[in-house]
């Protein structure tokens, strides 16, 4: 520990991540600090060139409403969206974000992304909200645009990468910054800053995943992401939204390939393998969950509800019938030649809609012989994730806008958690779904600009004691000092009565969380019962982690990450726990509370005490507008 360097960095806004959120608050940062002379620091523990979600790139952009056009309004967004998540979400915030997103978006394009256009130039739409893009490049280009910005801020800005955020700094009940370490050298960080915005995005590999073995990191979410953000918040005390609303995506099976522009643009359907389109056969179900099941769009924790029912009943594999899809659009062309070309084209967007943003799924194609024109692919759900800025929506509880948001809703600055000095967008803030990349970007910016209102306001210099900067330091540190003294004990380094290493550590919290809370092996089911049994083991965890072991820096951050998870983990549980009904089948069904009930539709919010280390669960009222 003694071959670590202390390094200090004090700032004003402190941007924790690298990802869509994070290059929206820097773009939109360094435009305002540049006129106050104010300093930001942003901080990513990968290279965000290919940092967070969007690193392999995107096929579409998920949020584009077209404001300028008149095609859709603000309020059918929010209606849109509210519907989705089967009522639970905040007007305020989903509207906040859908006003100002365009200019997002057109930004992206003036940046170099390439968007599809139509013979009149204009976005070619996959869907009523989404719009097609060669996104191979999407992050690279976004975070480039943010570097600059930052950059032309000369001294007073600045971005560090592979440096991973362990923990906040609090002094009293504020936020003053953050400590971590870099990944590469042995390096401790110090971060102070005036006010901190917190967008590390979700969290993946809290559930055990389908692919182990040799598959085991193939996720639909990426990797790098593990729960930094809700940890972060969670630990300073700050409320929390909608824990319980994981998200369950449907994919192509085993690589996870998307689907969206299969069921959007190309209008696939997709069925059992006796070829019914279940959508139609189990349609009587969806009234059961109305007004939101009979809405339309489907709500998609339905859609893969009526999907899994088939899985149950034996009625798989469940294909995506991209043979059929083809076939229909190119026999809707009289003249031969150009069905021919119109064949190849859809040939081609197929492909690319895998290349641009998860090759392994066009690999498997390549590797299974599959060709989309001539055959169908399976598809399949898969484990669930925590991200609010899609069809999830667990995060922080943040202030709305002062001119949308309901007075309980608003306590001075935009995007604000309940902690001061503390910010969050994108995955890190909940209760505003199906933000998506524009849209974090976008709440980026919102919660960027807010921030720095609040170091104007807060002007005077942050203090933290050299007291508490040695006890961080120890503590995150620890996990290596722990390896060093026992790694001799015994002759394999992952099997050592003295210590866990961080790769087992995650096994355990994979099995508890899979079989206790709703994982793919039980079908996504779980009751009190098991909740509680597996909040026990979580405690358990949590004493273990303290014997976590670590060889190397990479380790050091594995074991953080977990810990990290392990925190997202029991937020989610309690938050099962604690709203006792079934709201979101297809993501988690409740056997001992499977109906959804009027008396449950508002926020379940949840709070640690940083003081006690005492959970509270609270309910919040969802308000119209
Ligand atoms: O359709 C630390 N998303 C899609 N959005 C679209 O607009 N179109 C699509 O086509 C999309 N598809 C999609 C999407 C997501 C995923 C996973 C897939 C496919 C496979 C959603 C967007 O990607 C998503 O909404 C945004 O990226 C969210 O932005 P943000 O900023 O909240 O998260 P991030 O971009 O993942 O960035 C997180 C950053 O945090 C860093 N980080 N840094 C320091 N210390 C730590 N401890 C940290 N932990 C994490 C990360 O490195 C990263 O920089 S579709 O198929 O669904
Ligand atoms: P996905 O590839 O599933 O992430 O979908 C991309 C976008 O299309 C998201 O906005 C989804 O909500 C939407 N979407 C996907 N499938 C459907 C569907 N069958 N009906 C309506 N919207 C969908």
């Amino acid at each position: 520990m003694n071959n670590f360097e202390t390094i200090q960095i004090e700032t004003d806004l402190l941007i924790l991540g690298g990802g869509m959120a994070a290059c929206g608050a820097a773009f939109e940062a360094a435009h305002w600090a540049k006129q106050h002379n104010m300093r930001v620091t942003l901080v990513d523990k990968a290279a965000m060139e290919r940092s967070g979600a969007v690193a392999m790139g995107l096929s579409a952009i998920n949020l584009y409403l077209g404001l300028k056009n008149g095609k859709n309004t603000v309020e059918d967004y929010v209606n849109y969206v509210k519907t989705d998540l089967m009522g639970i979400a905040r007007d305020d915030l989903v509207a906040n974000i859908a006003r100002h997103v365009d200019s997002s978006v057109h930004l992206f394009e003036k940046w170099g992304l390439p968007i599809w256009k139509d013979d009149e130039g204009n976005y070619v739409n996959e869907g009523r909200w989404q719009i097609m893009i060669h996104g191979e490049s999407y992050k690279n280009i976004v975070s480039e645009a943010a570097k600059n910005a930052l950059k032309e801020l000369g001294n007073n800005g600045q971005y560090i990468e592979r440096v991973f955020i362990t923990e906040p700094i609090m002094n009293g009940d504020r936020c003053v910054g953050a400590a971590g370490f870099s990944v590469r050298e042995n390096k401790f960080y110090i971060f102070k800053a005036k006010a901190v915005l917190d967008v590390m995005g979700g969290a993946v590999h809290v559930f055990r995943p389908r692919s182990v073995g040799e598959g085991l990191g193939r996720s639909w979410y990426p990797p790098f992401n593990s729960g930094a953000s809700a940890y972060f918040t969670l630990k300073s005390g700050a409320e929390m939204t909608c824990q319980e609303v994981r998200f369950v995506p449907v994919r192509f099976k085993d690589s996870y390939g998307p689907v969206g522009a299969w069921f959007l643009l190309f209008k696939a359907k997709a069925t059992n393998a006796k070829g019914e389109d279940y959508m139609v056969t189990r349609a009587s179900e969806l009234e059961k969950w109305a007004p939101y099941g009979t809405a339309k769009p489907t709500p998609a924790n339905l859609r893969n509800y009526l999907m899994m029912l088939e899985v149950e009943a034996g009625n798989g594999p469940i294909y995506m019938k991209t043979d059929d899809a083809i076939k229909e659009i190119v026999a809707n062309i009289p003249d031969e030649k150009e069905a021919k070309r119109k064949l190849k084209e859809l040939e081609s967007e197929a492909w690319e809609d895998f290349l641009d943003m998860t090759i392994s799924q066009a690999l498997n194609w390549a590797a299974h012989n599959i060709s989309p024109e001539e055959m169908p692919s399976e598809i399949a759900a898969c484990e669930p994730y925590f991200i609010s800025s899609h069809s999830g929506a667990s995060g922080a509880w943040i202030s709305g806008p002062e001119d949308l948001a309901p007075a309980d809703k608003f306590w001075g600055y935009p995007n604000m958690t309940t902690v001061k000095g503390l910010f969050a967008a994108g995955d890190a803030s909940g209760a505003s779904s199906h933000k998506f990349s524009s849209g974090s970007f976008t709440e980026g910016r919102i919660a960027a600009k807010s921030a720095l209102a609040f170091c104007s306001d807060n002007p005077d210099p942050v203090v933290v004691g050299d007291a508490h900067i040695e006890e961080l330091k120890q503590r995150i540190l620890q996990p290596l000092v722990t390896f060093e003294e026992h790694k001799d004990y015994a002759n394999d380094a992952d099997v050592n009565p003295n210590f866990i290493k961080p790769r087992m550590f995650m096994f355990r919290l994979q099995k508890i969380m899979d079989e206790y809370a709703g994982g793919t092996s039980v079908g996504f089911k779980t009751s009190k019962a098991l909740l509680e049994k597996g909040l026990e083991f979580l405690q358990y965890m949590k004493e273990d982690a303290e014997k976590l072991a670590a060889s190397d820096l990479n380790e050091l951050m594995r074991c953080w990450e977990n810990v990290h998870r392990m925190w997202q983990a029991e937020s989610h549980i309690r938050t099962i726990l604690f709203r006792e009904e079934t709201r979101w089948p297809g993501y988690y069904f409740r056997t001992d509370f499977p109906e959804m009930k009027e008396e449950w539709k508002c926020f379940a919010n949840c709070k640690w005490d940083p003081e006690t280390g005492t959970w509270e669960m609270l309910k919040r009222e969802i308000e119209e507008i």
